[in-house]
């Protein structure tokens, strides 16, 4: 029979129910309190440190409510859900983000203002959320605040890494040196740990096939670890909607092996609980390949079969057949890294649920997704096959019988549309041949995905056209298309440029609430582009934001910063592909000029300061040498009387999240310059031009899509095109041309280096010799056209009410790039899932 519910007096229970906190004196209230009983102090002995606790913790409570609400909604409706699995979530902070989308930012800044401390100092206390590299992670973290906003049930399953990316330091020499990151240090109040809730996850073993007809096994023996989860909310923007992003930890199954202890082996009694441990100990760094591979597959498969089982428990307790999973769980891959779902989902429904194949395969590929980050070929995983039949020797068995029946089906499709063309197959195949073999990770992705899409136009394109041709002719068209990526309004203007929001929101006389999940509305503003007096405040706002970025890196380097200068800003990654090597020899080149010209010539310049930020993987040689050309030319111009104040240069050490938020609200112009065709969509470059800065790039990526969108009179745009690409890059293996005669221009840059004027020449040789011979990366064909942009760059500046008005017509025009949108045609064209809002 039912129990009934409530136990006891239901109206004890409702007079006991507690609602949000959303007045100041209940919010004051409610931060005394935990002051006094969570963190166990004095209530009136209080440092900043604790303060950010007492506030965090009252914010949480208003949040887990949400997220009850929430929940609870979504198991009494029961929608289709989807999931959303990435390695990376880089979250950055959540204090700021989730008072504002509760709204309730203002009624906190005035309860601990009463309390005598200073919002922007608790906000500070806060540590990043760093578990994540980049791009791939920022995106995931993007795609489930729209995804709350939206009110969609979607939840996202990730690793909770003891030690995100690493702590970036730069030696005054300019050496990038890296430091753990330990971000659990502090107690961190925005995850639950729900430890009820776990899944034994086994390793090695043997897998036998039972051959008894069915083409069933039995997975046995090897190592067992468990998956526990923590839970983390993720509040929508002015609703009630609160979804949550389940991290897993991994634990000894047994603590401890008393009996080993006792027996006076206190190595044993531990060993096997280290290894157990290690598995969530740290986020691997973007582009190690080599280093840690077994564990880095362990990492993916512990999550996946964690996240797996945890959705299957849920879907099962619906009571519905399992033939209908497709109808209740979409998951989304985001990149390859999670690909391993596929063979896992085969497995469960082969094995344990005793499907024939055909029918678990059928319900495998209408439930996943796979997304494509990237077409460059050293970033396509591949696992080498005598590591995965060690790890996962089911899995293994699953995948050659997925290729087997792909191939005979492929086979046969192949003969029919293709006669004689034994060399696609080989192509297509799962397993590529070699010593040893590997298993090609985005072709088991795109074979059991219902569908596969790229991050943008022109690299969707590509992702068609090349590296997945041969299932395109195969598959058909349809099943490949484009998502374009978006960023968070809340997080990418209302958090990060307040005062900008604020003219927005007065100049639209449209509620905050309003715009910022309907960001086209933004179009409001053109009009007032002939308003010289908003086009005054617009200016006004950019300048607050550079003196703030300037107090901020007064106060944590030492350094002054000429807030009357343009803002010129790269921040990303560290890779040869991005080119921030062009932006700094771009810069020396300038340094060159500039030093060239009489002291009346150098007052007509107009000043100019150049950011960058961003880590370079641990072993990357090359881009580690970029960081110490950036730094060692700004310790000699950033000193040079003739120069200093019309150009300098600043490497912001330890890029983070927290600070983009800080530095994308003051660019003038950003840099987005990767080789044609290599960047697959760049998120940052919709990030500054919502912020009214301009785009200086090269026709990859979004930035095409940008310029669409904002007007290419508003882009500077340089460079070869992607078709001219390949052909290029065979010129320069097959004829090079002597950089001197080539590019003049930078030779005498190169000169310039090689002549020891940034210190020891021979520490930058390995870098000059990559553009010197080969040019992978093409520098030497687009510097001068480089050169050329930034020419412009400077001349478009001389007329600042142009230039403001080039500013606003961008932020009004970037409604487009709100990850609303995009998470909006997931749910509709991919995923097909509808919002389930709470209450109704
Ligand atoms: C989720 C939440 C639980 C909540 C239930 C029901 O559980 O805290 O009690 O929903 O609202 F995590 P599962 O969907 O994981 O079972
Ligand atoms: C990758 C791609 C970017 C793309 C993001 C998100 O970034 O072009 O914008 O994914 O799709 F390279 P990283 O994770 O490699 O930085």
């Amino acid at each position: 029979g039912k129990e009934k519910w409530p136990r006891g007096d239901e109206k004890t229970w409702k007079d006991a129910i507690r609602g949000p906190d959303t007045d100041t004196t209940s919010i004051t209230k409610s931060v005394v309190n935990h002051v006094q009983t969570s963190l166990a102090r004095q209530a009136y002995n209080l440092d900043t440190s604790g303060a950010y606790q007492a506030a965090a913790l009252s914010v949480r409570d208003n949040l887990i409510l949400n997220w009850n609400d929430t929940q609870l909604q979504y198991t009494r409706k029961a929608p289709k859900r989807a999931y959303y699995l990435s390695l990376e979530f880089l979250m950055g902070r959540t204090l700021d983000n989730a008072m504002l989308n509760l709204g309730l930012k203002d009624n906190y800044k005035e309860s601990v203002d009463k309390l005598g401390f200073n919002m922007e100092d608790l906000l500070e206390q806060e540590r990043d959320a760093a578990l994540g590299n980049g791009g791939l992670g920022r995106l995931a973290a993007c795609y489930l605040d729209s995804s709350a906003s939206q009110e969609l049930p979607v939840w996202g399953y990730g690793l909770r890494y003891r030690y995100g990316i690493f702590q970036q330091l730069i030696s005054p020499e300019g050496q990038q040196l890296e430091a753990p990151d330990p971000w659990l240090e502090m107690q961190n109040p925005w995850e639950l740990p729900r430890l009820d809730v776990n899944y034994e996850i086994r390793f090695y073993g043997q897998a036998e096939r039972l051959n008894d007809g069915t083409p069933r096994a039995h997975w046995t023996g090897g190592q067992e670890v468990l998956a526990v989860a923590y839970d983390v909310m993720i509040p929508g923007c002015y609703t009630k909607s609160t979804n949550n992003l389940r991290l897993w930890e991994s634990k000894p199954k047994r603590g401890f092996d008393l009996n080993s202890f006792n027996a006076g082996n206190y190595e044993g009694a531990v060993g096997e609980s280290n290894s157990a441990f290690a598995i969530t100990s740290v986020l691997y760094p973007n582009d190690q390949t080599t280093f840690g591979k077994e564990l880095r597959l362990k990492q993916q498969y512990f999550w996946t079969a964690a996240s797996l089982a945890d959705m299957i428990r849920r879907f099962k307790n619906l009571g519905k057949p399992i033939t209908d999973i497709p109808d209740y769980i979409a998951i989304q891959l985001n990149d390859t890294h999670p690909t391993l779902v596929i063979p896992e989902l085969m497995r469960i429904l082969v094995d344990e649920e005793d499907l024939d194949w055909d029918v678990a395969w059928k319900i495998t590929t209408n439930t996943v997704f796979y997304t494509n980050h990237t077409v460059l070929p050293e970033a396509l995983e591949k696992w080498p096959v005598p590591l995965m039949e060690h790890l996962l020797p089911r899995h293994m068995q699953i995948i050659f019988d997925i290729n087997m029946y792909a191939l005979s089906h492929f086979l046969q499709t192949v003969e029919r549309k293709f006669p004689n063309d034994r060399d696609r197959l080989a192509r297509m195949s799962l397993i590529e041949e070699g010593y040893p073999q590997q298993v090609r990770m985005a072709h088991l992705a795109c074979i059991g995905s219902k569908k596969v899409n790229g991050v943008a136009e022109l690299h969707s394109d590509l992702v068609r056209t090349t590296i997945l041709k041969d299932f395109v002719e195969l598959e058909g068209i349809s099943k490949f298309s484009n998502v374009t990526n978006g960023i968070t309004p809340r997080r990418w203007l209302d958090q990060c440029n307040p005062e900008l929001s604020a003219l927005i929101s007065k100049t639209l006389k449209v509620d905050k609430s309003v715009w910022l999940k309907d960001l086209d509305r933004l179009e409001g503003l053109l009009p007032f582009t002939e308003d010289a007096a908003f086009r005054e405040e617009w200016a006004a706002v950019k300048q607050h934001n550079k003196e703030r970025l300037a107090a901020h890196v007064k106060a944590t380097l030492g350094l002054d910063i000429n807030t009357h200068a343009m803002f010129d800003v790269q921040i990303k990654r560290l890779h040869e592909y991005k080119r921030q090597t062009l932006n700094i020899l771009g810069v020396i080149h300038r340094y060159i000029t500039l030093k060239a010209m009489s002291p009346e010539e150098r007052k007509k310049v107009n000043p100019r300061v150049v950011f960058f930020a961003g880590k370079a993987a641990p072993g990357y040689y090359i881009a580690k040498i970029t960081i110490r050309l950036i730094v060692n030319v700004a310790n000699i111009i950033n000193v040079d009387p003739d120069t200093k104040d019309l150009l300098s240069l600043y490497f912001l050490p330890d890029y983070s999240v927290s600070l983009a938020e800080i530095l994308i609200p003051t660019s003038d112009i950003s840099q987005h310059i990767s080789t044609a065709g290599t960047e697959a969509s760049g998120t940052s470059n919709m990030k500054f031009c919502l912020n009214g800065g301009l785009l200086v790039g090269t026709v990859d990526g979004a930035n095409i899509e940008i310029a669409e969108s904002v007007g290419e009179e508003n882009v500077f745009f340089f460079g070869h095109l992607t078709p001219a690409v390949e052909d290029l890059r065979h010129e320069h293996r097959y004829h090079p041309v002597p950089l001197e005669q080539k590019c003049p221009a930078l030779a005498r840059v190169f000169e310039k280096i090689s002549s020891g004027a940034f210190g020891d020449a021979g520490v930058y040789e390995p870098l000059l010799a990559t553009i010197r011979t080969g040019d992978y990366y093409l520098i030497t064909e687009d510097f001068d056209s480089y050169i050329q942009a930034l020419a412009m760059v400077d001349e478009a500046y001389l007329d600042r009410t142009e230039w403001v008005k080039k500013s606003i017509r961008t932020t009004a025009r970037m409604g487009k790039f709100s990850s609303d949108r995009c998470i909006m045609e997931y749910a509709d064209s991919y995923w097909n899932i509808e919002p389930c809002p709470v209450g109704k």
